[in-house]
């Protein structure tokens, strides 16, 4: 049995934009994710992000919950809209508060908060100036991240910069990221994205000299779907534009020449300034946050055309002499579909800290499914316990093989609402009483999953 380091940070995650509702309180400006819901591409029948789990109003019962399950961390995320009011970069002090009551709440019961400076939700001002795709985007978040240093850099000691900076390339569409209509190279995008989170982390190494800062992308292993070699050289393109690329830019502080070639069979190409080179080189990271779901299977694509199915951030998506995401049959999946692969979560942790030898944080996992609030308000959530059971036998394994990791939370710490499929997708540990379109009381409840956790901090991973 994994003996996990003395002082691991068990906790759990959250996001502003889907667990805070309260989208014009506090003097906050609206965000792309405010009326996400009403564009058409939104599924029918789901919620949107206006109430989300009233957590602006009930922070205190939610840290309260926190606290009675041990947490040592939380990772969420801060709202830049309820932060920055307009392109000149006023402040709105009510936000600060907001956040800095929320942090020394944490503080008061020895949880230490783990800070996403940007998670999906852009202020509707930066759209309006073309959001993530311009160099515009880059110079407000420079601004932006000034003011979270200086307001909350004395007592946060871990950031990260952005969440899943790879989902804004894969499934900025699905997420909501980026408006439909809005023409963009991929890379480029990324790139901004690359550049504006180098700037905070020099930023952060002159403001919070004792901090550590890290990335946080969505990463995954990739197998091979056969032995044949082709299979093989899908597998190490679909690795490259899946993971590497986004690890290899902020550890390394360059992209592989193997990536800009491999973009450039297809037409497109990055542009970076000698200026910009210069940041990237000179930005490195503490450590590595990732979020973990699943892998993906590859094959060579016999197909001439390329193809995307457009369903979610575990979609399918096929590119001639290249590679394809295929089904694997070997691992089960989630209600939701999406593959669990519970080694793969060792597999992963193993190709990460072997790659860029830094310490790894997780700040996401987890499992959504459909709920039922049962009599005595019990909600009887087993299939999410046997999913962390795996994944944290897993973790020790990988820890046993000698990956340097800080700390485990998963998705989410309570209730909140899914990216595209609505509250109805539960991932917490606790209930949120309410439905997609009935908000009911938002009355909190323990789950199962509640009191296990509780009990495995406790013994400090060892009674799983
Ligand atoms: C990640 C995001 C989260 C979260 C999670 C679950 O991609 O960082 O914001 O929502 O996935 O995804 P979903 O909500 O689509 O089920």
């Amino acid at each position: 049995m994994t003996k996990f380091p003395k002082n691991f940070l068990w906790g759990a995650s959250t996001s502003a934009y889907q667990i805070e509702g309260a989208i014009n309180e506090g003097g906050k400006v609206p965000s792309i994710m405010d009326r996400f819901d009403e564009q058409p591409s939104y599924p029918e029948g789901i919620t949107g992000f206006k109430e989300a789990s009233d957590h602006y109003n009930k922070w205190k019962e939610d840290v309260a919950l926190m606290a009675e399950m041990g947490f040592k961390s939380y990772r969420f995320s801060i709202s830049w809209p309820r932060i920055i009011k307009n392109l000149k970069g006023d402040i709105n002090f009510e936000g600060i508060k907001f956040y800095n009551d929320l942090i020394d709440e944490l503080l008061k019961y020895n949880i230490e908060p783990v800070v996403t400076m940007f998670h999906f939700d852009t202020p509707n001002f930066i759209q309006e100036v073309g959001g993530v795709c311009t160099d515009k985007f880059t110079e407000l978040f420079e601004i932006y991240s000034k003011v979270l240093f200086e307001n909350f850099g004395s007592k946060v000691k871990y950031w990260l910069t952005i969440n899943e900076l790879n989902m804004f390339v894969m499934a900025a569409d699905v997420i909501g990221v980026v408006p439909k209509d809005q023409q963009l190279n991929p890379w480029q995008l990324m790139h901004h994205l690359n550049v504006a989170q180098a700037k905070a982390i020099k930023l952060f190494r002159k403001m919070c000299p004792n901090g550590k800062i890290g990335p946080a992308p969505n990463i995954g292993a990739v197998y091979s779907n056969s032995k044949k070699p082709e299979d093989y050289t899908s597998k190490l393109n679909i690795d490259m534009v899946r993971n590497w690329v986004y690890l290899d830019i902020v550890c390394r502080g360059e992209y592989s020449s193997l990536f800009l070639n491999a973009i450039k069979k297809n037409g497109l190409s990055i542009t970076i300034t000698e200026a910009e080179k210069k940041l990237l080189k000179e930005s490195k990271p503490d450590f590595i946050a990732f979020n973990y779901y699943s892998t993906m299977t590859s094959q060579m694509p016999t197909q001439k055309e390329v193809h995307q199915e457009k369903k979610d951030q575990q979609r399918g998506f096929s590119i001639p002499n290249f590679g394809e995401a295929v089904k694997n049959s070997e691992l089960p999946k989630t209600e939701f579909g999406w593959e669990i692969d519970p080694i793969g979560f060792r597999n992963t942790l193993r190709e990460v800290y072997d790659r860029y030898q830094l310490p790894v944080m997780i700040t996401e996992n987890g499992i959504g499914g459909k709920e039922k609030l049962e009599e005595s308000d019990k909600v009887h959530d087993s299939y999410r316990i046997e999913y962390y059971q795996q994944h944290i036998k897993q973790m020790g394994l990988a820890i046993d093989d000698g990956v340097e990791m800080i700390g485990y939370m998963p998705w989410s710490a309570i209730d909140l609402v899914s990216t595209h499929e609505g509250i109805s997708k539960r991932y917490g540990f606790v209930y949120v009483n309410r439905d997609e379109f009935d908000l009911k009381d938002m009355r909190r409840i323990r789950k199962d999953s509640f009191f296990w956790y509780k009990n495995l901090i406790e013994s400090n991973g060892e009674n799983i």
